[in-house]
């Protein structure tokens, strides 16, 4: 059996062939609402579909046909990535992490992990866009599961202290000021919570709830890029409202905010 962080080389060699790009700069997992954003940074000069790269499982969720398009951003090459997986899909860690890892053992020092997700603080309603500032990750499970990592990989027993990188939240902050900052709550999913759920994240200090990031993050980190996150809230999370929460709603707020998102990752990608 290959190891993760081979099958991500072997991918990322692939990569390179199919897309032209010797070394990517950066690489921005798009989440739900924000795929449709990201033409607003200009036409791809590469298409690639990851089913064809070794090591990437394809979405089972509909609207999510897994692709690399690669585009140059203030002199950046970026790839941004769509079709992203997840454990509820049936997927192990290793896979959630594979087109994180491809991409940085492309040459991306730089991840912008970007997702739509529940809201616990009522001041942050759907539609609102909230920079991750840390998380808490109730997965039970890790990408870094499993052998030790091969040389030159760092260890598994990788520091998350500074795991969504500081440097990258102030930059971030200054080009964007209107965004605020918030700790995200990785669950499993695919369920949304209980109301109970959401009472135990809010009281152990998370204001947003969803089902990817936290995965990919520690893979990212782990490999030593910097992590950049950025939530868009999608609904309020269970009992924090009267309103139920519906699949739709949460299609209906991306839609609603793609363009908005576009333009935050334009103004965001070159003070990176
Ligand atoms: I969009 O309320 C979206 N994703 N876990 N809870 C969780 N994931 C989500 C939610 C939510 N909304």
């Amino acid at each position: 059996m290959t190891n993760p962080f081979e099958l991500a080389i072997q991918a990322a060699d692939e990569l390179r062939v199919r897309s032209g790009v010797d070394a990517y700069d950066l690489a921005v997992v798009l989440g739900s609402g924000w795929k449709e954003g990201a033409v607003a940074l200009g036409p791809p000069f590469a298409d690639v579909p990851s089913g064809t790269l070794r090591g990437f499982v394809t979405p089972t969720v509909v609207g999510h046909a897994g692709q690399i398009l690669s585009v140059k951003v203030a002199g950046a090459n970026v790839a941004l990535v769509s079709g992203r997986v997840h454990l509820y899909e049936g997927n192990t860690a290793d896979q959630v992490a594979h087109s994180v890892r491809t991409l940085i053992a492309a040459g991306a020092k730089t991840v912008i992990l970007t997702n739509a997700c529940g809201g616990i603080d009522p001041t942050k309603g759907p539609g609102s866009v909230v920079l991750i500032k840390d998380h808490l990750n109730l997965t039970a499970t890790s990408p870094l599961e499993g052998l030790a990592p091969p040389e030159p990989f760092g260890s598994r027993f990788v520091d998350l202290t500074d795991l969504y990188s500081k440097r990258l939240r102030a930059a971030a902050l200054l080009a964007a000021p209107e965004l605020t900052e918030g700790v995200y709550a990785g669950f499993r999913g695919p369920h949304y919570e209980t109301p109970a759920e959401i009472t135990m994240a809010r009281t152990m200090g998370a204001t947003l709830v969803g089902m990817s990031t936290v995965l990919e993050a520690i893979a990212a980190r782990h490999m030593g890029a910097e992590v950049l996150g950025l939530s868009l809230v999608s609904n309020f999370a269970a009992g924090t409202t009267q309103a139920p929460l519906s699949h739709l709603e949460v299609l209906e707020a991306g839609r609603t905010a793609s363009a908005s998102l576009g333009g935050l990752l334009a103004r965001l990608i070159p003070v990176l």
